[in-house]
């Protein structure tokens, strides 16, 4: 029977003598109390955590004691009553202020387990030596500094305790406590691991190292383990706090311990050895040197625990993510800057610890923690907590959730000491709102040259002709202004310049959902000219975004006689239907040569399987592309208005009333709700602040944490972002790769950047030569010129330099040349043997390259094809409208795949993987155009043919892609014709490309032979 609730004034215990266990712990007895003496059937007698000094002879009596607890007291020597108790198993004594024991204590041979940490000893009381039963010993926080020889008559010790004393060494008897399963000798000055530690095979449980563990260090001195110490394989407990471990011996990985601790220790790099041992269950590395972790990380599958604090991680690298069983991860003061996008993958982690790091970001993925149960976030320097962190599911509790030392704006500080069900609340409340809105769209405005548009935009906006030059000077790239109707819509009106040199830069401005406006000059106007002033706008919208809404403006009306006009329009409106008729037939063309590849490409159809369901994926892609260019044709306006902007305005009301009718179909244009989500208009708002810092872009990231701001997750933020791009206020391109991290909040300073690279005002880097570059000389400056005006090199110091009006501290020269890079207007060369900065790194343009082939080609590309070898040739025909910059950009994006280039206005020539490739474009008739690449050599090598040239025309399908009105096919030219030189070889159709060549294919029939020749498989099917 227990009688642990006791209490002095209610006798009781004396009506129920036989108490066995007695807890009188705690009391604040300053002596024994008298009654304890008739407990006499007591046998574990608990009176820790008292003031005794003394205990009371009477004690004796308890003649049935087996356990005495006296921990925490206040006992200068041992009460010579204990040494009575012949039966005793068990003494605590720990925190007293024994520094002896009396040489008698040594009768008490019955004793097993003894403790008395935390005492005054200084030396080792050898009156224990005679306790031959003994099982369990801490003597652990004295200050003990040598443990005797004949510590081995310990014979039946399997605890042995000593942590914290003052042992520089062991002895070598120890080794012979050969039923030893835990050693502890942690915080003790040891100069290395103990020789006979590996005699201990029974030892499950080693404690090793110098650390005090209470913030002292008592001179770390192990710098090495033993390769002995793989022997010990029973063991699965080790710690090594505190010493000066880099490394460990090759066989550690054989150890099957469960956990492990080396914190304090000086690795920079978890150990291969830790990771081998696969049963690890905890890891403790906190305070290392760790700056990352390795990929192999995930090799230690049984892993539970992952104790990484203190160290200078700055990344979680994906591997962890795989460490499935993983429940608890302390990364407190690492140099965190976010979590991975993924770390839901964590899917059993109930402890995430990250306090104290570098994060100003949380990602969404967090919110997928479906195990998580404690999250410590404090000290970082998050703003905004993910949009459905409310809805973590087992994180319920304040307790476990830690914020403190955070701006957090969103949800605000007091929400978030609220709890959980706060901020679920706060959040979904957010989502639910709606505010009534004024809605925005996008409005272009193209045309030729000088054609009126500024001035239009101008008249639209202000209801009256600009007067000052200044209002109308020329456009370059494009100008953003907001168009308040007063009409219950506003325009986001992006009026393009008209310069040629910018048709490389519509594919970044052109988006779906835009109202459009094609101005032509009818002052200057005649029918030669349509296709300039009119038709390339139309095939271009076309091209771009197919089904888009466009009306037809003829601008300086009062320049033209009333008749003249008449006819010009007539003519206008003519030519546009013509060219809608050729845009539908293309069309309808594209969609019968798509049903053919459909009908030769769909597998044999089984009974209860349609055809279109066993199509290859290309073919399905090609055809939904082909239907939807069919069925979405450009909506261009039946008649052209006409305006004036001369000295008197004309033709404006009506224009603008006709521009408000069209938006106003909200099936078309469905940002014309007028009702949005408030977190999106607040997306908006957060937005335009960011207009007023000086960048040029936002990082994806960036965007997400304004999105978290306002409360949008990833996908919400998303769709409210798609909202944005269609009401013109901003620009991305999650599509290209390169491009996929940028969003341009504010597409007027991109445009801003683009124009300073495209259009370099060499007079300007001139004029303020002093001032962009101080520290190049005049002459380098005029050099650096030529080299750009006669080889197209820009050099990278003048192109940061160019670039300077547009850049800031946020986005420095260097940001902005990466972004241009990234449009893939330019790519970097650098030349390693040229020592002056400013001519060792240039850029080189594509969109400037106006030289034609030179001629000294043929020491790559013989004219012939020279006797013994093949030529592989792959073509794209693009017809009717080739989008503007196509070739130009693919020349940049593939300009990693390629090496030793030279390149002109119409091609280039490369090395690929050591084949020559030849890359040429030409115009074929009025509209079509072809890029063929080539590579040659022996027919051995068809395979390094075809890794040379087929992903450069993947890329240029990829580009392709873009322009969903772009209508193309691709082809193998027969490589026989080339062979036998002859005209218009044969082009074998594109299904070849998507049959891979397999060892077996037969040779294929030359049709232009009239099947009598044959030309490889190798040469007509891709070797993959
Ligand atoms: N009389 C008359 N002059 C016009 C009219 N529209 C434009 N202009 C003049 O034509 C010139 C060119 O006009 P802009 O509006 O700058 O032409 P733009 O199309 O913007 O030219 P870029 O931006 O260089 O492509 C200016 O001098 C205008 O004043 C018009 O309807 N009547
Ligand atoms: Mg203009």
């Amino acid at each position: 029977m227990a009688y642990s609730s006791w209490r002095l004034a209610d006798k009781r215990y004396l009506v129920t003598p036989k108490v066995i266990r007695a807890d009188l712990r705690s009391r604040g007895f300053k002596a024994v109390p008298e009654e304890v003496v008739q407990l006499r059937d007591v046998e574990v007698l608990d009176l820790s955590n008292n003031d005794l000094a003394l205990l009371p002879q009477q004690l004796r009596f308890l003649t049935r004691l087996k356990e005495l607890r006296l921990a925490s007291n206040k006992l200068h020597v041992l009460p010579s009553v204990v040494l009575t108790f012949e039966r005793l198993v068990g003494l605590h004594l720990y925190q007293n202020e024994l520094s002896s024991l009396p040489e008698r204590f040594g009768l008490l041979t019955t004793i097993r387990v003894l403790d008395l940490r935390g005492n005054r000893f200084t030396a080792f009381p050898s009156a224990i030596l005679s306790l031959t039963q003994l099982k369990e010993l801490n003597i652990s926080q004295n200050k003990i500094a040598v443990v005797p020889d004949n510590i081995e008559k310990l014979w039946q010790l399997t605890d042995l305790l000593m942590d914290h004393n003052q042992l520089s060494f062991l002895p070598e008897t120890l080794g012979n406590l050969s039923q030893l399963r835990e050693l502890r000798v942690q915080g003790n000055p040891l100069a290395c691991v103990p020789e006979c530690i590996k005699k201990l095979k029974r030892l499950q449980t080693l404690f090793l190292g110098n650390f005090l563990g209470l913030g002292q260090e008592d001179g770390y001195t192990i710098s090495e383990l033993p390769e002995d110490v793989a022997k010990l394989n029973l063991l699965t407990v080790m710690t090594v706090r505190g010493g000066l471990l880099t490394s460990l011996p090759d066989t550690f990985g054989t150890l099957r311990l469960k956990e492990l601790d080396f914190s304090f220790n000086l690795f920079a790099v978890v150990p291969k050895q830790v990771i081998e041992v696969s049963t690890l269950e905890k890891l403790n590395l906190c305070y290392n040197r760790l700056t990352s972790l390795p990929d192999d990380v995930y090799k230690m599958q049984k892993l539970k625990t992952m104790i990484l604090y203190g160290n200078e991680i700055k990344e979680l690298p994906p591997p962890v993510l795989r460490l499935s069983r993983l429940v608890m991860l302390n990364l407190d003061h690492n140099q965190l800057t976010t979590l991975p996008d993924d770390i839901g993958k964590l899917e059993s982690l109930e402890y995430l610890l990250v306090s104290g790091n570098n994060m100003d970001f949380l990602p969404e993925g967090l919110c997928n923690l479906k195990s998580l149960f404690h999250l410590n976030i404090s000290d970082n320097n998050v703003e905004v907590l993910p949009a459905d962190f409310g809805k973590l599911p087992r994180l319920k509790s304040a307790r476990h959730l830690h914020t403190r030392g955070n701006p957090l704006v969103q949800p605000p500080r007091r929400v978030c000491d609220s709890g959980m069900a706060a901020i679920k609340s706060y959040q979904e409340q957010l989502q639910r709102a709606e505010v009534v809105r004024t809605p925005r769209i996008k409005l272009c405005v193209f045309g030729d040259s000088l054609a009126g548009k500024t001035s239009l935009v101008y008249g639209l906006m202000h209801g009256k002709p600009p007067r000052a030059a200044s209002q109308t000077s020329r456009t370059r790239v494009t100008k953003i202004n907001t168009w308040d109707t007063k009409m219950g819509v506003e325009f986001e009106v992006y009026d393009f310049g008209g310069n040629q040199l910018y048709n490389l830069l519509y594919q970044h401005f052109l988006t779906d959902g835009a109202v459009n406006v094609v101005t032509v000059n009818m002052q200057s106007y005649n029918p030669s000219r349509f296709y300039s002033a009119v038709g390339y706008w139309l095939d271009l919208l076309n091209a771009r975004s197919p089904g888009s809404t466009v009306l037809l403006v003829g601008t300086h009306a009062d320049k033209c006689k009333p008749e003249k006009l008449r006819d010009r329009c007539g003519d206008v409106q003519a030519q546009v239907e013509v060219l809608q008729r050729r845009q539908l037939q293309e069309a309808q063309a594209q969609d019968e040569r798509v049903d053919i590849l459909v009908d030769k490409t769909g597998k044999q159809s089984k009974p209860g399987i349609k055809m279109k369901d066993i199509l290859p994926d290309w073919v399905r892609e090609r055809r939904d592309r082909a239907k939807a260019l069919l069925e979405n044709r450009l909506e261009i306006h039946p008649t052209l208005m006409t305006v004036s902007l001369g000295k008197n305005i004309q033709g404006i009301t009506e224009l603008r009333n006709e521009l408000v009718t069209k938006v106003s179909d909200i099936a078309k244009f469905p940002v014309m709700r007028r009702l949005v989500p408030q977190t999106w208009s607040d997306l908006h708002k957060v937005l335009q602040d960011e207009r007023r810092k000086p960048r040029v872009w936002l990082t994806w990231r960036e965007c997400l944490r304004l999105g978290q701001r306002v409360g949008l997750n990833i996908e919400k933020l998303r769709l409210a972002l798609d909202h944005l791009q269609l009401t013109g206020t901003l620009l991305r391109f999650p599509h290209v790769p390169s491009l996929a991290d940028y969003v341009f909040h504010d597409p007027g300073r991109l445009a801003n950047v683009l124009r300073e690279a495209l259009t370099p005002s060499m007079e300007s880097v001139l004029k303020e030569g002093k001032v962009r570059f101080p520290d190049v000389r005049w002459n380098d400056l005029t050099d650096a010129i030529s080299v750009f005006r006669d080889m197209n090199f820009l050099s990278t110091k003048l192109l940061e330099g160019l670039l300077q009006p547009c850049s800031s501290e946020v986005h420095d020269g260097k940001a902005l040349v990466s972004l241009l890079e990234a449009c893939e207007l330019c790519f970097g060369v650098k030349d390693d043997s040229v020592q002056e900065a400013l001519f060792a790194s240039c850029h080189y343009f594509p969109g400037y390259q106006q030289a034609s082939q030179p001629a000294d080609l043929i020491d790559i590309w013989a004219e012939e094809l020279p006797n013994h070898q093949e030529q592989l040739q792959l073509g794209c025909q693009i017809r009717g409208f080739c989008p503007p910059g196509l070739f130009e950009r693919w020349s940049t994006r593939v300009n990693r795949l390629v090496q030793e280039r030279r390149d002109w206005k119409d091609g280039m020539v490369a090395y690929r993987g050591g084949v020559p490739v030849l890359v040429e474009r030409a115009q074929d008739g009025v509209a079509n155009v072809e890029i063929v690449l080539s590579a040659r050599g022996q027919i051995k090598e068809a395979f390094r043919m075809w890794n040379a040239t087929l992903p450069l025309l993947t890329h240029l399908l990829e580009l392709l892609d873009e322009w969903p009105g772009a209508l193309y096919s691709t082809y193998v030219t027969c490589a026989h014709c080339l062979k036998q030189r002859l005209e218009n070889p044969y082009r074998y159709p594109e299904e070849n490309l998507h049959q891979p060549y397999v060892v077996g294919m037969t040779s294929v029939r030359c049709p232009r032979s009239m099947y009598k020749e044959s030309v490889s498989a190798m040469l007509v099917h891709p070797q993959l």
